[in-house]
């Protein structure tokens, strides 16, 4: 596996790129054009910027995430055509400074959602928290006023102001769309990318919808193993694969990760490795090791290892520790602890297997 850290771009990112590469272990980072509305090319020069800076603190930026897809493509407008194309566009631009996957998302309107983005625990640090109870009696129009103060001034991915300006109006759309249609629209995607991502070996990588039950009345693709093998089918194509995200899936109590990571293990390019715990309500998310939440981390790990995964993992989500304050869930301090234990797991299978 090759070790990745989240790094949200020039401007955009409290932590910097000379302290992330001091975490051990680290092969690279996973990097994104965060202001850059959905439906617009990265230009070339765009991307060499990115290539510049992240080798300019020698490391390597070989993973997106995310290149967003624009509602009308979820949605099967007219329009889509040429929004599809200028997503082409960027992909060209992306190979050629060497980017191996890209990471994105199909949920409708809307990225992952929590309740609190910092919510206090008794050991006096904070973590991103869902509440079911909280969430069905707020807004989206609430939900992203409260982010907005609660964030700092930080742009949160998947709530740029730009896709917050005509929330409801946009969810508004989706009412008309059946979920069979909504399926199509992926697949009609699809067909139109993934020769493309043949041609410039770059691996597409979805992630799942977080959470994975619907919220605001907008409905879930990506959430189980049964949609994640139906997805897969859509086009069968080795570079139309997943992410998968521990933290995700994980939320629904009957998805078995480890089970899950075996079963596509051929078709995951990416993983995002976080611990939860459910509570009577929701969950909130906790440190990586296992008995620190409800997800078996060490299976988890495991499940990876022995599927001879060599691809790109990260850190997700953390806890935010020792006063450091940042964007939510992505900490410098709890997730470089969660890189060491990682590789602590991964180190110690290695070495039992005989392997150096
Ligand atoms: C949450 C992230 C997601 C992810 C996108 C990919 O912190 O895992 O925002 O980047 O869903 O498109």
């Amino acid at each position: 596996m090759k070790m990745t850290f989240r790094w949200f771009g020039e401007g955009q990112d409290p932590i910097s790129l000379e302290h992330i590469r001091q975490i051990p272990c680290l092969d690279g980072v996973v990097t994104s054009l965060l202001t850059k509305p959905a439906g617009e090319v990265w230009t070339k020069d765009e991307c060499l910027g990115i290539r510049r800076a992240v080798e300019g603190a020698g490391l390597k930026a070989e993973v997106i995430e995310s290149v967003n897809i624009h509602e009308d493509i979820k949605l099967g407008a007219d329009t889509r055509g040429a929004i599809i194309e200028n997503y082409i566009e960027t992909m060209k631009n992306l190979a050629e400074i060497g980017i191996k996957v890209i990471c994105y998302n199909f949920m409708p309107v809307l990225d992952w959602a929590r309740s609190h983005l910092y919510y206090d625990l008794p050991d006096g640090s904070n973590t991103m928290y869902f509440s079911r109870e909280f969430i069905e009696n707020t807004t989206p129009k609430e939900l992203a006023a409260k982010y907005a103060a609660d964030s700092g001034g930080m742009d949160l991915p998947g709530w740029e102001p730009e896709r917050l300006r005509h929330i409801e109006a946009t969810i508004g759309k989706y009412k008309d769309i059946s979920s069979d249609q909504y399926w199509e629209n992926a697949r009609y995607f699809l067909d139109k990318i993934i020769p493309w991502a043949e041609r410039l070996d770059i691996r597409m990588a979805i992630h799942p919808d977080d959470p994975p039950r619907p919220i605001f009345g907008l409905g879930r693709m990506i959430n189980s193993k049964a949609n994640i093998e139906r997805f897969l089918g859509l086009n069968g194509s080795p570079y139309n694969g997943i992410t998968l995200c521990t933290g995700s899936l994980g939320a629904d109590k009957n998805n078995n990760i480890p089970d899950i990571i075996k079963t596509f293990a051929d078709r995951i390019y990416f993983a995002h490795i976080r611990n939860l715990r459910f509570t009577e309500d929701g969950f909130y998310e906790s440190a990586h090791p296992t008995e620190c939440g409800s997800l078996d981390m060490f299976a988890i790990v495991r499940a990876f290892y022995e599927t001879g995964f060599d691809w790109y993992i990260r850190p997700d989500h953390g806890r935010m520790i020792w006063g450091e304050k940042g964007r939510p869930g992505y900490g410098l301090y709890d997730r470089a602890l969660g890189i060491t234990y990682i590789t602590g797991i991964w180190e110690t299978l290695r070495r039992l297997d005989g392997r150096e």
